[in-house]
């Protein structure tokens, strides 16, 4: 049934996600592609509540496996809602973070087995994953100074740079085992490098997959 594609940004805070979207956006409308623009946590009206409570700095202290069964939750109502039924129509899907955060904040980052991120996974998604995810990979130091430049930090953004270590390397990890899926994007560099890597990975899998 699945016509679109669906394509991932991924990184740790600071690493360009929200500034690369403006590219993918570009390239979509220069393939002359229909798209959708979405984020995780959230994307649908609850899963924009679930943001709230995620992100914000009112639960603090919420358990480790509250927060990963919220992610999923958020994640059950995004893809019944918004991206299935985007992609069976035949549109692109553009996503700031999805499965892959999981891995490397609840998995990473707080130190939940893979295992129990694996069973959410199956369950919730079946077997469904992105057909692309851009990996924009920096320094913890670089990301966080960036990250800090733009707005208050979030409930994430509050964790110890050990926990953003771990996050990064995660994310490393996934792309190590998935090198056809993930693409490694040196985010380090200046904006227009990062752009031209961004360009030059989406164009190649739009001439492998029209
Ligand atoms: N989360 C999410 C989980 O724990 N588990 C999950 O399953 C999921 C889905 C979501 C939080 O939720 C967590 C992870 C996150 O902590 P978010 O808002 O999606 O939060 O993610 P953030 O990382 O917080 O988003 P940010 O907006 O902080 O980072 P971006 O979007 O990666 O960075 P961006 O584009 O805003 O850039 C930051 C600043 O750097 C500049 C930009 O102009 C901006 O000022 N910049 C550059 N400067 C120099 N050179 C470059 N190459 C630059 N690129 C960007």
């Amino acid at each position: 049934m699945k016509q679109g594609s669906f394509i991932t940004l991924e990184g740790i805070e600071g690493a360009g996600k929200t500034t690369c979207m403006a590219q993918l956006r570009l390239l979509m409308q220069q393939a002359g592609k229909n798209y959708v623009e979405t984020r995780e946590p959230g994307g649908t009206e609850l899963g924009e509540d679930l943001r709230q409570l995620l992100l914000g700095h009112k639960h603090i202290g919420m358990a480790d496996d509250t927060e990963l069964l919220l992610m999923f939750a958020s994640r059950a109502e995004h893809l019944q809602q918004k991206i299935l039924p985007a992609l069976n129509q035949g549109q692109w899907v553009l996503c700031d973070r999805f499965t892959d955060a999981t891995y490397a904040y609840q998995g990473g980052g707080r130190g939940i087995a893979c295992s129990r991120i694996q069973a959410l996974e199956d369950w919730v998604q079946k077997g469904f994953k992105p057909d692309l995810t851009l990996l924009l990979d920096l320094p913890v130091e670089q990301g966080l100074e960036r990250a800090g430049k733009r707005s208050a930090p979030d409930r994430f953004e509050s964790e110890a740079m050990e926990f953003f270590r771990k996050v990064r390397q995660s994310y490393l990890d996934l792309a190590g085992k998935e090198p056809g899926r993930v693409k490694i994007i040196d985010a380090s560099l200046d904006l227009e490098e990062v752009l031209a890597q961004i360009t030059s990975v989406v164009n190649n899998f739009l001439q492998n997959k029209p």
